[in-house]
């Protein structure tokens, strides 16, 4: 393929209810979506980036920056494009994975849409459908908090997260185990904790969780190490996992059981997989996070979640569980699976008007002959 130009889109979607973890309250979803042309067919990615760098380092604004600036132009010097090109093209820029991952998804997409191939088949997925759980945000009491799982529970969802943070954590989980009984249940503290914190995160061990992920801040693999030999509940790694080497490394210090895989995080789908086999090779079991994403970035998400070492439910949710209306159709939960899209590429495409209706600002970078 031969790189034309690429479109990198700024929306704001305003999100069902409110988000609340332990780095903030999202509202809106502003997102970065990126599109590119070639000769042959264009292809979609989206940017996993929030708003603020409060999850990790990267946010919107230096994602579209770091991609007109730097990632596009030393993609435009690859001949022969394909998606396997782009992070050796791009790997002398530290750091902006999700940078990097969308532009590489939309050239995975693009090359996928001109050969006809799905992006479950060609990442090897082995399943029509996933299974899907759903990621509830810190509430402002425990009555609502029941609520809020009652509902996803009736709609079919089949494991729950609970975001935690200090303060709102053992008492939400005997709240939720006690009303619901023997439910898949997980905790998430997005690095809201300190090594000095072990025996109280032993508080959760009587509840039977399937993990707690990140406890401890993305750069103490060590910390985990230890915490995970002073509690029952498995450790999850997310923020720490930012490469294969990451969590080959993680799974030698004995720093995680299992392992949150976002494809945003560690710089694409490609990346993503090979994550998947260094875990499956160990016997560590993965799952498949998510970005508060539009049905565009769920797509991709939805068809990794089909590969065999996917062992326990994604946060790969339905379209209405984030967005009232999503930029593509909406993905629709059916007995608690999502289908695995099996057009050409991402399989979905964004609909026009929506688009348009939720776009803040496009900027077209040309790629000069
Ligand atoms: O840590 O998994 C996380 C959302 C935004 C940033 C980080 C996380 C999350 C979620 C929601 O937990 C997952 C989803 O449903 O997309
Ligand atoms: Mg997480």
């Amino acid at each position: 393929m031969k790189l034309t130009g690429v479109e990198i889109r700024t929306i704001e979607l305003p999100l069902v209810s409110p988000f609340r973890t332990s780095f903030g309250t999202e509202t809106v979803r502003e997102a970065l979506l990126v599109r590119v042309v070639t000769d042959e067919a264009e292809g979609w990615g989206e940017c996993g980036a929030g708003t603020a760098p409060l999850y990790s380092s990267e946010y919107t604004h230096a994602s579209a920056d770091v991609l007109s600036r730097y990632l596009i132009p030393a993609l435009a010097e690859v001949t022969d494009l394909n998606a396997h090109k782009v992070a050796p093209a791009l790997a002398a820029f530290k750091g902006h994975r999700m940078a990097k991952a969308a532009l590489e998804t939309a050239v995975l997409d693009a090359d996928l849409r001109a050969r006809g191939v799905s992006f479950g088949h060609a990442l090897g997925a082995v399943r029509d459908t996933v299974p899907c759980g759903v990621s509830v945000g810190i509430m402002e009491s425990i009555p609502a908090l029941l609520d809020a799982v009652a509902a996803y529970l009736e709609v079919g969802y089949l494991r729950i997260k609970l975001k935690i943070e200090p303060g709102w954590d053992v008492e939400p989980v005997r709240a939720v185990r006690e009303r619901f009984g023997d439910i898949l249940l997980q905790v998430d503290a997005n690095t809201a904790y300190g090594r000095g914190d072990a025996r109280h995160l032993a508080g959760l061990d009587p509840f039977d969780l399937l993990l707690v992920e990140q406890p401890l801040p993305e750069d103490d693999l060590l910390g985990h190490a230890e915490l995970a030999k002073r509690i029952a509940t498995p450790i999850c790694l997310d923020e720490s996992i930012v490469s294969a080497r990451a969590a080959a490394d993680a799974i030698a210090l004995g720093a995680c059981q299992i392992v949150n895989i976002k494809p945003g995080r560690v710089g694409g789908y490609l990346e993503a997989r090979r994550i998947h086999d260094v875990c499956a090779a160990h016997g560590v079991p993965v799952w498949c996070g998510g970005m508060l994403e539009t049905g565009l970035g769920r797509a991709a998400n939805v068809a990794l979640a089909a590969l065999p070492g996917f062992l326990l439910p994604g946060d790969t949710s339905a379209s209405d569980r984030y967005y009232r209306t999503d930029i593509t159709p909406p993905f629709r939960l059916q007995d608690g699976h999502l289908a695995v899209p099996t057009g050409p590429g991402l399989g979905v495409t964004p609909i026009p008007d929506v688009l348009e209706a939720v776009t803040v600002t496009t900027k077209w970078v040309p790629v000069n002959p």
